[in-house]
């Protein structure tokens, strides 16, 4: 069975599940919601169903019920690699089956048959101001591809109905997690390498050929797919994947809500922060003057940026509770990585993990002092020459692009409705202060 048939089979299994959730138990309360969270961007309020991933506070996210390491270990990996392809994790994700290599070799096929990526992308890209910044560009190139959309075609035809939805999302989901690395590595010649492109080779797995495409030799195919599985999925209430549910929700078709999910993944809170670590990082350095970190410059340094009123970049997180796993899966490359695990970025890096937890407990804030996924990428990034920082965030919205797309899949699948949760007024939340809560009416 190919990879769309499998998927039918599991959609047409699931959907009685959903269905007798709702006509069944649809009124059994699972929470209630306090003045705090409702001011407080919803933090913890369980309003959104997937099953793509959960993020445990203490033991960080599981794709399919795997732990990151677990999903390494199970699926196929790429030829001569620890890691496995994208391709295998796509397969993973939209069914939670562990692909057979025959399976793996499908997908391959068929993301060569889709990565071809339309002429007027690429003019678009070249036709943004000299300055913009490259998330716009993959912002707009991901928009522009709207005009083929599938499922806005399908929508059109007057044969639009809720139980095909999903196959249409799928096939515009497939185009553009296949065509996105071409896209994302054609933004970094273009702006980075004097327009210097480098054309596709279809014979290699998606992380591969981005390696191929970007110009950077091996072991940068590995880097590419651990760093797009990992990044891929966050459960659904973080701001790029919310978004795109959010934008999806409306019968949007994928190009529109993931443009729309990169434009969140591109603030400094959220996928932006990898490249402040960076930035933050030079800085340090440069301040340093050739003195070579310790804990008591590194904690000078912290202490300077958080009475100047800024964050911590790469620390922290709205649901996480301990070190993120996605950013142990980095520091454990980094460190069976001969060269890469002296880099001097590294160290520091290393320094501040061993550093900023006890400085931002000390300043006491946050309620997670911990490193995000953010604070290692950027270093491994520099490390095999993509230094350009303000490109860090294009890399993490190819590998959101995963999560996001199945995820969207699946919710016009399941008939998941368009979102609206309700707001009230300040007026409201005091009165109701006032007296103790909400009386019901
Ligand atoms: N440095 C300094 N202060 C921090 C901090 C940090 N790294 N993390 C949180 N705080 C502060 C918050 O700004 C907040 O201060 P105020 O009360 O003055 O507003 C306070 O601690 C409480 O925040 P919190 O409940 O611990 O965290 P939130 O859920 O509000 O925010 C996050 C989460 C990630 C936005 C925040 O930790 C942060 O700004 N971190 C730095 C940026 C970053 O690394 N973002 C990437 C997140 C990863 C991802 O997108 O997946």
């Amino acid at each position: 069975m190919s990879l769309k048939e499998t998927l039918r089979s599991k959609i047409e299994d699931f959907r009685p599940r959903t269905q007798k959730l709702i006509k069944e138990f649809g009124k059994i309360k699972i929470d209630d919601v306090t003045i705090e969270q409702c001011i407080g961007g919803g933090r913890d309020i369980p309003s959104l169903v997937t099953d793509v991933s959960y993020l445990d506070p203490y033991e960080g996210v599981r794709f399919r019920g795997k732990t990151i390491n677990e999903t390494f270990e199970a699926l196929p990996k790429a030829e001569n690699s620890m890691y496995p392809t994208v391709e295998a994790f796509w397969y993973f994700l939209l069914t939670g089956d562990i692909p057979t290599d025959d399976e793996v070799e499908e997908v391959l096929h068929d993301f060569r048959a889709r990565a071809n990526v339309p002429y007027y992308v690429y003019d678009i890209i070249r036709a943004l101001p000299v300055g913009t910044h490259p998330m716009v560009m993959l912002s707009s190139a991901v928009l522009s591809m709207q005009r083929d959309s599938k499922f806005c075609r399908f929508y059109n035809s007057g044969k639009f109905n809720k139980m095909d939805a999903w196959s249409y999302m799928y096939e515009d989901a497939s185009d553009l997690v296949a065509r996105l690395p071409e896209i994302a590595a054609f933004i970094y010649r273009f702006r980075y390498k004097n327009c210097d492109i480098i054309t596709s080779n279809p014979e290699l797995d998606l992380g591969a050929n981005f390696a191929h495409m970007m110009g950077i030799e091996p072991p940068y195919d590995d880097v590419s797919r651990m760093y797009f599985i990992i990044h891929s999925d966050h459960e659904s209430g973080n701001v790029s994947a919310h978004t795109t549910h959010l934008v999806a929700s409306a019968l949007s078709d994928a190009y529109f809500a993931y443009s729309a999910g990169l434009n969140g993944l591109a603030g400094p809170l959220h996928g932006l922060a990898n490249q402040e670590v960076l930035r933050w990082i030079m800085a340090f350095e440069k301040k340093l003057n050739g003195e070579a970190p310790s804990k008591e410059n590194v904690t000078k340094a912290l202490w300077e940026t958080l009475n100047a009123g800024q964050v911590i970049p790469g620390y922290g997180h709205a649901v996480l509770r301990k070190t993120d796993p996605r950013y142990l899966a980095q520091r454990d490359f980094c460190l069976k990585t001969p060269g890469l695990r002296e880099d001097r970025l590294f160290k520091l890096v290393s320094m501040l993990y061993e550093t900023v937890p006890a400085v931002l407990t000390e300043h006491g804030k946050t309620r997670n002092p911990w490193p995000n996924v953010d604070s290692q990428s950027g270093v491994i990034q520099a490390y095999y020459g993509v230094t350009e920082w303000d490109f860090y965030t294009v890399l993490f919205g190819v590998g959101r692009a995963i999560g996001c797309m199945a995820n969207i899949t699946w919710d016009r699948a399941l008939g998941y409705p368009i979102e609206r949760p309700k707001s009230v007024t300040t007026a409201m939340l005091e009165k109701w202060a006032s007296e103790g809560g909400r009386k019901a009416s």
